[in-house]
């Protein structure tokens, strides 16, 4: 790990960098980026754009050269939500950060929750901006997107009997000593399963996981990248590491009985 951040981060958790995914996001970055700015001026902020089409790498760069607490990460190409964030999370490890929140560039989350976010990490290794406790909300989203929404959350807490809400949270906050227990290197998520693998990763971790709540509203501009591949991902990974959860809950259950017998 090299030097950390010289400046001290406004957090006990100490500086924090906001990681922002962005895929042809050009007429959202700059809204996102001077709204985070504003509302978290301790934290850096770090984009990684996937060789947008659209030019939104290029927005980036030119945000970063104003602003020395803005910098960008260019990827070749297309890779998705969680290699995206992988690469974040590595780039901040080796600067020294202490925290790193994931955000969407498109305002679907409102960098007014940061300090919130961010807050939340003094206990607990993980906060998840959460929707689906009291006081969270959606606000614009059609109807197939929410009932896929709550209909994923559902079938996921079932299966891997998670007590966490708001399991595909994309707006959330972590130590970075913490996801460094997480043996990163074997997570293949690609799209927003990654989000599913890390909270289950650190449920079996036992991370202390903390849901702040939240107002989702549906981005300001542009298209969702979520497609039918991104959901199969989701339902084929969690039945997978839901029946290899329930056997082993039902081997050590045979077993317990074995003994007692
Ligand atoms: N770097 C990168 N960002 C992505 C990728 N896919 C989605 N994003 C970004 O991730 C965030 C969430 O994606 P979005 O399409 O809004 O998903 P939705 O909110 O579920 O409809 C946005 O900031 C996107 O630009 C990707 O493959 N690479
Ligand atoms: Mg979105």
């Amino acid at each position: 790990m090299s030097t950390p951040p010289d400046r001290p981060g406004s957090f006990a958790t100490g500086p924090a960098l906001v990681a922002i995914p962005t895929f042809n996001e050009r007429d959202n970055l700059e809204h996102t980026v001077a709204a985070a700015r504003r509302s978290c001026p301790d934290a850096d902020l770090l984009i990684v754009d996937d060789n947008s089409p659209d030019g939104t790498g290029a927005i980036a760069d030119a945000l970063a050269e104003g602003d020395d607490r803005v910098r960008v990460l260019h990827r070749p190409d297309k890779r998705g939500l969680g290699a995206a964030y992988l690469a974040a999370f590595a780039w901040a490890a080796e600067r020294g950060y202490r925290a790193v929140v994931e955000m969407d560039a498109d305002g679907s989350h409102d960098p007014v929750d940061l300090p919130r976010l961010l807050g939340a990490l003094e206990g607990a290794e993980v906060a998840i901006g959460s929707r689906y406790v009291p006081g969270g909300k959606v606000r614009n989203w059609p109807f197939h997107r929410l009932a896929l929404s709550r209909g994923a959350g559902m079938y996921t807490r079932f299966m891997l009997g998670l007590a966490v809400q708001d399991v595909t949270a994309g707006y959330r906050a972590y130590r970075l000593d913490a996801l460094g227990k997480l043996d990163l290197g074997t997570v293949t998520s690609v799209g927003y399963c990654f989000q599913i693998d890390l909270t289950w990763r650190a449920v079996k971790a036992g991370f202390t996981i903390t849901e702040v709540p939240i107002t989702f509203t549906e981005r300001r501009a542009g298209a969702s990248k979520m497609n039918r591949s991104i959901t199969v991902e989701a339902l084929r990974n969690v039945t997978r590491w839901g029946m290899a959860h329930r056997s082993r809950q039902l081997r050590n259950a045979f077993r317990r009985g074995r003994i007692e017998a």
